[in-house]
């Protein structure tokens, strides 16, 4: 019976050293991913100057998460000197700011007019159209992702075709 314990502790340490080892190995080749990690794509960025607010503009885009775990966008810098970025949403057809955009999941968060957006304020006067600028899109786990955008013409609200 000792001899037999014996070779039974053995055999779980050496399970576990294995264990160990193709942990180890797998974080080292980049495999380490846990079922809740986020995978943040971001496709079709836009600018458009406010129709309305002088100085202002809006930045939209589609953010897909394919990730098995949540995300959220708590901030957003653009490399224009002095231009103020804010997260907003629409509620009830007025702009409200909001402190973070929550991307679930296994889901596409849709960044577009009359939703939820990038706000810029106080940009500077010679802004126009097609002059392009760098959005930097910080994730609560998935870090600063950087896109190109370009100043699009003033939104039309009545149209829904993009530019
Ligand atoms: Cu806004």
């Amino acid at each position: 019976m000792i001899q037999m314990s014996k070779v039974k502790n053995y055999s779980i340490a050496v399970l576990f050293l294995l264990l160990a080892f193709l942990s180890l190995s797998g974080i080292a080749k980049g495999m380490g991913t846990t079922p809740e990690t986020p995978l943040i794509r971001i496709e079709g960025p836009e600018a458009l100057l406010s129709p309305v607010i002088m100085g202002s503009g809006s930045v939209f885009m589609k953010i897909m998460n394919d990730g098995k775990g949540d995300d959220n966008l708590t901030g957003v810098e653009v490399n224009i000197a002095g231009v103020l970025t804010e997260l907003h949403d629409v509620k009830d057809g007025k702009m409200v700011r909001i402190e973070k955009i929550h991307i679930p999941a296994k889901t596409t968060v849709e960044l577009k007019p009359k939703s939820l957006h990038i706000m810029m304020f106080k940009m500077p006067e010679d802004m126009k159209e097609g002059n392009e600028f760098t959005v930097f899109i910080k994730f609560e786990k998935s870090g600063i992702r950087e896109v190109k955008v370009r100043l699009a013409r003033r939104a039309d609200t009545h149209s829904n075709h993009h530019h």
